[in-house]
């Protein structure tokens, strides 16, 4: 379970449907071109949280058929509605997905205790194994050094996906707790946290980008941080430009520039104007 994991995008037709055979073909522009170690399914990247539960059940049959055991494959379950959680859970375990994830619980201002219940809530009622999903950039919820020990104590909790710019916590968890497993979430941050010792990483950029992911964490691995620092840099050119020109829209672009039918955002997102597909084809041009 270690490695470069995409957070795989969907493709989407303009009535905001699943276009299957678009989705298929990024699961395979990621197996095949991008050669990724595997794919993390309907995070915010897969726009979860703009979806219905059948779509989102749809989309791990979809994934699973079309990835088999290529890959590793991790199903994001975690929904305000803790029965669809446990719903999604069951699901996505029937299909043999190797692991789980959540977000944390949002929106109301969930305690600690409340937190902890639903973790354990989800995986009372599945056999398979959890990776916290923890982006308080996102869900406004924070979690202490502590707190992710309790969290833990939990052997069905094998690890946590570090969406957060916070490297002292992020040291202090990998030194608590050896044998968890932490993804870094932030792909402009990649480097920083593979020398921290992170077992992988979990992102978006990596649809488009996911040769350059995987050396920048293979050559922190082996130490050799001036080529890694290379790498990070002008892969930073390439998430910068993506950032300003609209994220996971432009990121569809670019793979459309290879072919890929990656289809269009759902609303509420907006769709990027002609001069801003124009400017995603020179990214791609420049960078992938
Ligand atoms: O989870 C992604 N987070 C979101 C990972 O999309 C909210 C990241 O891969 C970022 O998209 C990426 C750009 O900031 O690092």
């Amino acid at each position: 379970m270690k490695g470069i994991f995409t957070a795989l995008m969907c493709s989407f037709d303009e009535k905001g449907k699943i276009n299957e055979k678009g989705l298929r073909e990024i699961v395979r522009y990621n197996i095949d071109q991008s050669k990724v170690d595997g794919l993390y399914v309907n995070g915010s990247t897969g726009e979860n949280f703009l979806i219905s539960t059948e779509q989102k059940k749809q989309i791990f049959e979809i994934v699973k058929d079309e990835a088999g055991d290529q890959i590793k494959l991790i199903a994001q379950v975690g929904a305000l509605n803790i029965d669809e959680a446990v719903e999604l859970a069951r699901f996505a375990t029937d299909l043999k997905y190797d692991a789980i994830s959540a977000v944390t619980p949002f929106y109301y201002k969930f305690d600690f205790e409340e937190i902890k219940d639903y973790y354990n809530t989800i995986l009372e009622n599945v056999d398979n194994q959890m990776i916290i999903y923890s982006i308080p950039a996102l869900t406004g919820v924070s979690m202490n050094l502590e707190q992710f020990g309790e969290l833990f104590e939990n052997e069905k909790v094998i690890g946590v996906k570090f969406t957060a710019p916070d490297f002292f916590l992020l040291e202090r968890i990998r030194h608590a707790f050896p044998e968890k497993l932490i993804y870094s979430g932030f792909d402009e941050m990649l480097l920083s946290a593979s020398v921290l010792n992170v077992d992988g990483a979990i992102g978006s950029t990596f649809n488009v980008n996911g040769q350059r992911a995987k050396q920048i964490f293979e050559l922190a691995q082996k130490g050799q941080l001036a080529e890694a620092r290379e790498i990070q840099k002008v892969t930073n050119d390439l998430i910068s430009e993506i950032l300003e020109n609209g994220l996971y829209q432009t990121i569809k672009e670019i793979l459309k520039t290879k072919g890929v039918d990656a289809g269009v955002c759902r609303k509420p997102m907006k769709a990027l104007t002609d001069e801003k597909i124009q400017k995603a084809k020179q990214i791609a041009e420049k960078y992938v």
